[in-house]
């Protein structure tokens, strides 16, 4: 296990702390952590660090190889209304070809701290993963993001390029600038009274039409509680807050510009039915009928990425993974296994 350490990032850190990891395995870590309190399949990880003068932790699972190891790590980044834990069957499968898979929740998130006055930027979540992945010593990853998470790991790539063997991208929102196509800003203090009204009627309401092409199995639940029990839970106005500046960070912050410049080799992955759009809520008819049409948004980025592969499931909505995990993982396994 590492001990303390002192990360030099090239500026002087305010506070005196020093990073570290505190591994789940070999001490005990509260079930009910940071205001979740949902039961991870693996052991909870600490990484502890100083960022922006607070002293946070974010929480991650460290999955190893259940056979024989392939040398490679696949690194999974959640959506905005999701966790690392959800990206649980996916980690199976990935373990079960030889890869070591770490699921981190992002500050703000899940079982991380839920930091007061926090500058939320994918550009500090990406800085945030990539120092857990430098403390863990993890030099090259697959990157695999899903909805933020995807929008996430297009940043991480323009970042980090020389760390990355393949980047993968599920569903990612930021395909389009909703902005740019005629959305309203919503001030924050808006968004968070909506987030604050947050349960599992609002969520499976919103998830439904967007995630799951109308449909609902009972399987779909076990997500929506893990994200209620937050909103309900010890930290759950201040997670309403943070969710709130996540809206704006995704909305404020597009990736679409930067597409041509992804230097890494990267695999596109797109239920068509998918409409997700951030803030379309608030945006007039007219403009919400034109936002959010994955059939067309997967084609268009394809194009714009240089080294881009684009698989396409015709009928599926938000979260393939979840809705069809078997066609989903026999599909980015025979990518992956290709290079
Ligand atoms: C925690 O310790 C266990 C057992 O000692 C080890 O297998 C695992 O890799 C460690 N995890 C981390 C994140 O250091
Ligand atoms: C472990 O990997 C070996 C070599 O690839 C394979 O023959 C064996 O079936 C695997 N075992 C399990 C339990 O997956
Ligand atoms: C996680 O996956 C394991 C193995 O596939 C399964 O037993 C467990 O129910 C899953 N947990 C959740 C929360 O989906
Ligand atoms: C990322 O790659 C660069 C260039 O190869 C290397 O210098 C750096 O140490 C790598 N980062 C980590 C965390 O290993
Ligand atoms: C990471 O993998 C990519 C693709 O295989 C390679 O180009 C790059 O040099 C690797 N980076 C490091 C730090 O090993
Ligand atoms: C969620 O909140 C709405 C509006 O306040 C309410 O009508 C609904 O019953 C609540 N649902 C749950 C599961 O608490
Ligand atoms: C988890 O937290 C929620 C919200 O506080 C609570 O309703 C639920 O009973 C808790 N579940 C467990 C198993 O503690
Ligand atoms: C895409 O990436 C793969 C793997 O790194 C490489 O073999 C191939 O030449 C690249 N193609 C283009 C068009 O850059
Ligand atoms: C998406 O765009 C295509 C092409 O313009 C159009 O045929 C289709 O009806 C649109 N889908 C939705 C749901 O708006
Ligand atoms: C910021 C914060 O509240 N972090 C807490 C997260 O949970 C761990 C474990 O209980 C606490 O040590 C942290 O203080």
């Amino acid at each position: 296990m590492k001990t303390s350490k002192v990360i030099v990032v090239g500026l002087t850190l305010l506070t005196s702390s020093a990073a570290e990891i505190i591994n789940g395995t070999n001490t005990a870590i509260p079930k009910d952590l940071n205001g979740s309190n949902f039961t991870y399949q693996w052991p909870v990880n600490l990484y502890r660090f100083s960022s922006q003068r607070q002293d946070v932790e974010m929480a991650f699972m460290d999955v190893r190889p259940t056979n024989v190891s392939n040398g490679k790590v696949a690194v999974l980044l959640h959506g905005k209304n999701f966790c690392g834990a959800t990206w649980n069957a996916t980690a199976n499968v990935l373990a079960r070809v030889g890869y070591r898979v770490i699921l981190p929740d992002q500050i703000g998130f899940c079982k991380s701290t839920k930091p007061e006055g926090y500058q939320f930027s994918l550009q500090q979540l990406a800085t945030n993963t990539y120092g857990l992945l430098r403390e863990l010593g993890v030099s090259n990853a697959t990157i695999i993001g899903h909805s933020m998470g995807g929008m996430l790991a297009t940043r991480y790539s323009l970042m980090y390029p020389s760390n990355i063997s393949a980047t993968v991208l599920v569903n990612p929102i930021g395909l389009e600038d909703w902005k740019a196509k005629g959305e309203p800003y919503q001030n924050i203090d808006v968004t968070y009274i909506t987030e604050s009204a947050s349960n599992y009627t609002t969520i499976r309401a919103y998830e439904q039409p967007t995630y799951y092409v109308n449909t609902w199995q009972p399987e779909y639940d076990v997500w929506v509680n893990m994200l209620s029990n937050i909103y309900a839970g010890s930290k759950g106005r201040i997670f309403a807050y943070n969710q709130a500046l996540t809206t704006d960070m995704v909305i404020t912050q597009p990736v679409v510009y930067e597409f041509p410049l992804l230097k890494t080799k990267t695999l596109l992955m797109i239920g068509d039915k998918d409409n997700t759009a951030i803030g379309k809520q608030w945006a007039p008819p007219e403009v919400r009928a034109i936002l959010g049409n994955y059939s067309v948004l997967g084609k268009e980025v394809a194009k714009m990425i240089p080294n881009a592969t684009l698989i396409e499931f015709e009928d599926l909505g938000h979260a393939p993974q979840i809705q069809e995990p078997a066609r989903f993982h026999d599909a980015l396994l025979g990518w992956l296994n290709k290079g």
